[in-house]
């Protein structure tokens, strides 16, 4: 099926600036060339930042609230109609609270959504458990329906996602109110501790399982602090002890085989804080392993 390409340049959902123009250092990093070196047929399009809500009242427990559900109203209704017309979504971040906005246009088309949540961090808090205020930390929440009402209020939301349906993948920095939810709600989450003793591969085996079981389709959202900050130091919350280059690609190469996917999100590179274009570039070959890059 034919790629829509969204550049989301949206940072305020973030403490830091600058995952803004990841998107762009993409392409600057090769993507488009890449893209048609595989034959992928696609179109293009970037979403307007929003104006700053200037005057607005300032809630420190969801900081840029108006800011984030402007860039995430549009992102919603974009993705929607991309999927309505059978497209695959391919959302470039952005920091991770633009998953609000691809998760509401897909929950409107696809009722039974499964999401593969690749992160260091589970995005699960809420106001309530928030340690920062900021909306990138609480988008897998909103997914689930939980939260502030003007975020699960974004018009894509259908259905909410059914934590039967969500998988974790890399996690290794919760906060507590996460945790308490991540049990109490019964989400599967693969930390680093699995991955080190099972494997990859099984991991990705079981969390394709899980995702796709009744589901009519599964979403990817691939946070780039999911790799360790040694091979991937441009983005703004790294946290040690994450994937290797192997482990980030064989996931993504098992995904491309499995098949099972509608969509796929690529967040949180943050090119001001790039060495280089390490962090870039390695996001160009996951992009590419996921759209069927292989080896042999
Ligand atoms: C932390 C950091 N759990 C928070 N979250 C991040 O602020 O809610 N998510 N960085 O990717
Ligand atoms: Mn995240
Ligand atoms: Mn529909
Ligand atoms: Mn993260």
């Amino acid at each position: 099926s034919q790629v829509s390409v969204f550049s989301v340049p949206f940072d305020r959902g973030a403490a830091r600036r600058g995952a803004a123009q990841g998107p762009e250092a993409l392409f600057r990093a090769g993507l488009a060339r890449k893209l048609q070196a595989l034959g992928v047929q696609y179109i293009a399009e970037r979403l307007a930042p929003p104006p700053h809500a200037k005057g607005t009242a300032r809630d420190a427990r969801l900081k840029n609230l108006h800011e984030v559900l402007a860039v995430n109203e549009a992102l919603a209704a974009r993705i929607h109609a991309a999927a309505e017309a059978g497209h695959f979504p391919l959302v470039l971040g952005g920091d991770h609270s633009i998953a609000i906005g691809t998760l509401a246009g897909l929950t409107r088309h696809y009722h039974q959504l499964g999401v593969i949540w690749m992160d260091a961090h589970s995005d699960l808090n809420t106001p309530d458990t928030t340690p920062s205020g900021n909306i990138h930390g609480m988008s897998l929440a909103v997914g689930l329906g939980k939260g502030d009402a003007r975020l699960t209020g974004i018009s894509g939301y259908g259905s909410f996602i059914s934590p039967e349906h969500v998988v974790l993948i890399g996690a290794r920095s919760l906060d507590q109110g996460e945790r308490e939810l991540i049990r109490r709600e019964g989400i599967t989450c693969y930390t680093m501790q699995d991955i080190d003793r099972l494997g990859m591969f099984r991991v990705m085996e079981e969390s394709i399982r899980i995702a796709s079981s009744g589901t009519d389709g599964v979403h990817l959202s691939f946070d780039i602090d999911s790799v360790d900050p040694s091979i991937a130091p441009g983005t703004g919350t790294p946290v040690p002890g994450g994937l290797s280059y192997r482990e980030a690609h064989l996931a993504l190469e098992t995904l491309h085989e499995a098949g099972i996917l509608v969509s796929a999100e690529f967040v949180e590179s943050n090119p001001l804080l790039d060495s280089g274009q390490r962090t870039s570039r390695l996001l160009v070959g996951l992009i590419s392993s996921l759209l069927g890059e292989r080896i042999l």
